[in-house]
């Protein structure tokens, strides 16, 4: 990898950077909020963009020297406005969760009532979990699924509202594995008169490419991660109606945040550029196969998946039955290369540190160009790995059979040997 100017005066950084990538390379990556983005996208984000102030937005800066941020910023909106078909655009938010606190202290008062979806049941912290600071300043209400269909209780869902009038109604999970109903979130929000928000962090390149169901036009506001599966940089996104557009801005800056990383928002604009080609589409058409592809070898080896099934990336497999936890599984898995995280499942008995369940996901091996069959085998490699947890020469083996998955699929083969 080149990092010839690293490598003079930070050895120890250049040696960290390396020892990513070789580890990126060598293993099936399956946490299903990771990706691989373009050498396009981490060249704009290694450029000199980093260097500038431009608190504002595009035409109305504090700063000077703004004319060239200008340009970035604007594509970036625009091409998030084609892809998601919204009516306005803020590329500032430095990630999710600084969105997501965006649009609540935008919208809402101190005090005003949030429904959300409960952590353990694959909502997300910053969805007001006790422990997050959202949590003392919001009053937020917590809904859940139906253990026996896996599907929102929206009828339960409905009833809460009536009795606790929230002022916001927040849809968009991190470890829900199915399509949402929209249409049914807006109509209970409008019967009590509450706003609608759907964080799709996960999902908006499925939704982007259009195989999964668009709530931006229904709902007044829409946050996103943009580096999921939109498979750009680490940063955030809010899309919202024009009639909130002011309230959301003003809320990022000066609200919320101060100047916006301009190198960030130029990888986000080259993401975006990348996800309105035609590949892109195919790409999560293939990201959905390969998910079932998954389900259903995991399911032959009789794993539990929470919900039923999946509808979109991700998988949350309750690994309780085969007598290890999440945190032993996602331990194990790592020593034969496969990369998950532990994870609550619906209810979970057990503790967030060591639940119950592991997530995993198909959006990054699917970039590297796994197909049906690759996934079989990754199914087939997490079940062996399993029944062999006390058998060394076992666990070496699915090692062995991990490697020759990766080494099919080269990721970054330009950054080698440079
Ligand atoms: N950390 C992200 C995830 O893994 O889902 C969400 O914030």
């Amino acid at each position: 990898m080149q990092l010839q100017y690293l490598d003079k005066q930070d050895p120890q950084i250049a040696e960290a950077i390396r020892h990513e990538l070789k580890r990126q390379q060598n293993v099936i990556e399956l946490i299903p909020s990771e990706n691989f983005v373009s050498l396009a996208v981490l060249e704009a984000l290694g450029s000199v963009l980093t260097n500038k102030y431009s608190e504002g937005y595009p035409g109305n800066r504090y700063y000077g020297g703004t004319e060239n941020v200008d340009v970035v910023e604007n594509l970036a909106i625009e091409r998030a406005k084609q892809l998601f078909g919204s009516e306005h655009v803020n590329v500032q938010p430095l990630s999710g969760a600084p969105a997501n606190i965006a649009v609540y202290l935008a919208l809402l008062n101190p005090g005003d009532t949030i429904l959300g979806m409960d952590l353990s049941h694959g909502g997300h912290l910053t969805h007001g979990h006790p422990v997050t600071h959202m949590a003392k300043i919001f009053n937020f209400i917590r809904y859940k699924t139906e253990l026996d269909t896996g599907l929102i209780d929206y009828e339960n869902l409905r009833q809460m509202a009536l009795e606790h009038k929230p002022k916001l109604i927040l849809v968009g999970y991190s470890a829900y594995s199915r399509e949402i109903d929209y249409e049914k979130i807006k109509n209970i929000a409008d019967e009590v008169g509450a706003l609608t928000m759907a964080d799709i962090a996960h999902i908006a390149g499925l939704i982007a490419a259009g195989v999964m169901k668009n709530p931006v036009r229904l709902f007044d506001v829409v946050t996103t991660t943009t580096h999921k599966t939109l498979r750009g940089p680490r940063g955030g996104m809010i899309m919202c109606k024009a009639k909130h557009a002011t309230l959301i801005d003003k809320s990022v800056f000066p609200g919320f945040q101060g100047g916006p990383h301009e190198h960030n928002i130029a990888a986000k604009a080259v993401a975006f550029g990348e996800a309105l080609k035609p590949e892109f589409k195919e790409y999560t058409a293939q990201i959905l196969k390969n998910t079932k592809a998954l389900e259903a070898t995991l399911k032959n080896h009789g794993f539990k998946i929470c919900f039923g099934q999946s509808d979109n990336h991700l998988l949350l497999i309750d690994v309780t039955p085969k007598n290890i936890t999440g945190k032993e599984a996602q331990n194990l898995l790592d020593t034969v290369n496969i990369t998950c995280n532990k994870n609550m499942i619906p209810n979970d008995p057990r503790k967030p540190m060591d639940p119950s369940g592991i997530r995993v996901g198909t959006p990054a091996m699917t970039t590297r160009g796994f197909k049906e069959a690759d996934f079989a085998e990754v199914g087939e490699l997490i079940a062996a790995a399993i029944d062999n947890k006390d058998n060394p020469a076992g666990l070496e083996e699915v090692k062995k059979r991990a490697l020759t998955l990766t080494a099919k699929y080269p990721l970054y083969p330009e950054l080698n040997n440079l």
